[in-house]
Parts: structure tokens; C-alpha cells; sequence
């Protein structure tokens, strides 16, 4: 299947759905992405993926949760009915967040539309809802104003069951959890999905925020899971690098952008391991690095935070991973212990950490690093088609077939 066709076939009017029949809802960060492709076909349909993410998801206190169920569905599992907010807004929605990706995308259709007016009526609406959102994570997430959020869920992260949250994981205790049924398994192996110990406790969490009406003050005091996600951050400092420019571009007050931006690079610069020269999260429950290498420790690179030395000893660890697996990027080291290369966010390579990573490369001079990412991404797209992720040992595609983020950035990174 061409790329195009596989965003039309998942396409369900004005949002599009990840992978049919594994994620038959609205999630944040693909959206994000999703956007970015359809602008290659239809500049119209990218905003209106979009609009749709803000106008059907955001909540009145900025908050924009990780899935929308814009439909009924009995593919997915925690559907609606388990995260408990129906009465709160239709269509429902999750309790947690993903990666803040959106006020990139938004900034680059906003520059690129040809259409000026539609640009600027498009980027006029939905600049008070980004800051709204951006706001949100800095109240509900930094309270304490430390210059980094934390994620309350490895949800939250888009990187699952990276290995560096089984330590801060593990903590969480799982107590009268009543059965269910996962569907994830009924659509892809396995052996390439998270294990039951982890959806164990994604649900005890999950029920925690739902006993706690999803209060962002007592999810904060309360959830034993806190952690600094190095990935998530640098997403969000790049985001508000956009978004003051658009600020600037629409004549609005930067002043409030701007104070995020500086705090914000303190705090990523501090996640800085001198030792292992790499970026690791930070676990703040436990209060101690998670001295894990994953992907999310290059994306600093995309924040632009780090300073030439750093990116450039950052740029020989994934030469060394590029020794190692035929395919970068690795989710994780391939000389970990953790390392399994075909389960879901423990080894494989997704197309949308390449696309940022080789953006963060290339701006930092590293042009040789950044065209490898993205022919070793499109060689694994031409091979094995649209998949959701794919082994970097052999380059086997895996998890979702028709996956929306793969080809979009496929015609994205093509244009
Ligand atoms: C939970 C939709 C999402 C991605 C995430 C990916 C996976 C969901 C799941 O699918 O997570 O949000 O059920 O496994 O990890 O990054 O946004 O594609």
C-alpha cells in the first residue's frame, strides 16, 4: 500500500486513526505527526487533524489527554469505560497526557501553507490553545517551577515499556485490580508487546488517577510514578521554542514562552550524565538518574539544548549503536542487557524518534548522521511497508501493520 492510501484508509473524517483495529481512536502525538503527512496531500485535512485534537479533546483547564474515543470500539483496551470520564465531556477521553509534538507541527503549517489567510486565521485559533496546553503541563506537572514536568505514566512518554521505567515501575504496587482482557495481543504478537506485569500496573495507576477525579494537584502529591522523561521534555522545549516564534509571528506577548524556554534548558542541561556522556530521565520518587541509554537521551538534539561538545559526543554513541544494529535508531542501546529488538519501545526502531533525531543531527552539522536515520528509516518502509516499529538487528517490521505516524513521515521526509 502507498503511503497516501494509508493515511486515507485510516482516516475517519477529520481525525486519523494510528493502526485499524489495533488504535481505533484519536491519539495525541500521532496526530502530530499524521499532520505533517497530510499536508503533503491535502493542507486542509492536516488542520483539521488538528483542530479536531483541540476541539474535541482539550479540557477547559488546557489539559489535552493522549486518546480521544471518538467512536465505540471493542478493539482497544483501556477503552472509555475504564478511564471513567464520560460524564465529563463527549467525546470521553483518557486521563494523561503524550509528548507536546503539536506546537511544532502547528508552527511548520503555519510557515508553510501556501494558503496566507487560512494560515493565519488557523494559527490565530489555535495559538491560545497551545499556550493553554503548554500551561497546563508547567501547573499540573512543575509546581514547584523546576523548569521540567514530570509524566505521572510511561503512558505519557509515547515510549511505553521503555526499560527505563521498570525501575520507577516497579514501585508501583498492584492491589485489587479486577480482571480484564487485553485486545493489543488479539491484533499483534506478543512477544512484541509489553508484558502482563506491566499492563498490571499501567491499570493500578490508571485506577489511582480515576479514584482521585483526576485532580492534577493529588496525581501529582499521590501517583508513585514520577519521572522526568528526558524525551518528553526535550519535545517540550523544542515546542516552546516554536511556539514563541509563532508568538512573535502573531504579535502576541512571548514573555511567559520565554520564561519556559530558559528555565527549561537549565533543567534539560541538568539531565546531563557526565559520566556515561548521555542524557538520562530522572526518577523523582526514588530521586536518582535512570542510568538506562534509550533513544530519548538524543533528543536533547532536537531541543537544541545541548552545547556543540555534548552533541557531538552524542553523535559517536549512535555510531557505536550504528555498529551494532544494522538499522538506527535502536529504542535502546543494543549493548544493553535490556536490549530486545523486536519488543515494541525495548529495542526497535519507530520512524517518528528517527525523524526527530536526524532533525537535531542536521541542525547541529551532523549531516552524514541525519541522511543515515532517514535512509535507514525509509529503507525499512520500502522493505516491510508501513509498520508501527521494526527490528534494527534485521530490519523485520513489527507491531501494527498500515501504521499512520510511519507514512506520514514517509511523505514528509520525501517532500
Ligand atoms: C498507549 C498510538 C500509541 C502511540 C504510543 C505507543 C502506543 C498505546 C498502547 O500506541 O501506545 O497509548 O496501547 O500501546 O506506545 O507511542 O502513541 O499509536
Amino acid at each position: 500500500m502507498k503511503a497516501v492510501e494509508v493515511l486515507q484508509r485510516n482516516s475517519r473524517g477529520a481525525f486519523t486513526v494510528p493502526a485499524h483495529g489495533l488504535y481505533p481512536y484519536q491519539w495525541l502525538w500521532d496526530s502530530a505527526f499524521i499532520a505533517l503527512g497530510w499536508t503533503q496531500v491535502d493542507w486542509e485535512r492536516a488542520w483539521q487533524e488538528l483542530l479536531c485534537l483541540f476541539d474535541y479533546g482539550q479540557g477547559p483547564d488546557g489539559m489535552l489527554p493522549h486518546i480521544i474515543f471518538h467512536e465505540q470500539s471493542r478493539d482497544y483496551f483501556p477503552g472509555p469505560d475504564v478511564w471513567g470520564r464520560e460524564a465529563r465531556a463527549q467525546p470521553a477521553t483518557s486521563g494523561i497526557t503524550q509528548p507536546p509534538v503539536v506546537a511544532t507541527v502547528v508552527r511548520y503549517l503555519y510557515e508553510k501553507d501556501p494558503d496566507r489567510a487560512r494560515a493565519r486565521e488557523r494559527a490565530r485559533y489555535l495559538f491560545p490553545k497551545l499556550l493553554a496546553f503548554h500551561r497546563w503541563l508547567y501547573h499540573a506537572r512543575d509546581p514547584y517551577r523546576t523548569g521540567l514536568v514530570v509524566i505521572v505514566h510511561p503512558w505519557e512518554s509515547g515510549m511505553d515499556n521503555s526499560p527505563a521505567w521498570d525501575k520507577p515501575l516497579s514501585r508501583v504496587p498492584v492491589e485489587n485490580l479486577p480482571p480484564y482482557e487485553r485486545r493489543d495481543v488479539k491484533h499483534v504478537n506478543p512477544e512484541e508487546r509489553p508484558r502482563k506485569e506491566d499492563y498490571d500496573r499501567y491499570l493500578s495507576l490508571l485506577y489511582l488517577f480515576r479514584r482521585l477525579e483526576y485532580d492534577p494537584r493529588e496525581i501529582y502529591r499521590q501517583s508513585p510514578f514520577k519521572v522526568v522523561d528526558v524525551g518528553f521534555n526535550a519535545i517540550l522545549q523544542r515546542a516552546n521554542r516554536d511556539l514563541y516564534a509563532l508568538a512573535v509571528l502573531l504579535q502576541e506577548d512571548p514573555y511567559e514562552i520565554e520564561e519556559w524556554i530558559v528555565r527549561g534548558e537549565v533543567g534539560l542541561e541538568a539531565l546531563w550524565d557526565r559520566e556515561a556522556g548521555f542524557y538520562f530521565s530522572w526518577d523523582l520518587v526514588a530521586g536518582e538518574p535512570i542510568a538506562v541509554k534509550t533513544s530519548a537521551g538524543f533528543l536533547p538534539l532536537f531541543a537544541g539544548t545541548p552545547h556543540q561538545g555534548r552533541a557531538s559526543l552524542l553523535a559517536q554513541e549512535a555510531e557505536r549503536w550504528g555498529e551494532k544494529a544494522r538499522y538506527l535508531l535502536p529504542s535502546v542501546d543494543p549493548t544493553s542487557p535490556f536490549f530486545e529488538p523486536g519488543r515494541y519501545w525495548r529495542g526497535p526502531v519507530w520512524i517518528n524518534v528517527n525523524w526527530m533525531v536526524a532533525e537535531g543531527f542536521r541542525d547541529y552539522g551532523f549531516a552524514a548522521l541525519a541522511e543515515r536515520l532517514k535512509a535507514d528509516a525509509l529503507a525499512l518502509m520500502e522493505r516491510e511497508g508501513f509498520r508501527e516499529y521494526y527490528d534494527p538487528l534485521t530490519g523485520q517490521g513489527r507491531g501494527g501493520e498500515g501504521f499512520s505516524w510511519s507514512a506520514a513521515l514517509a511523505l514528509f521526509w520525501t517532500r
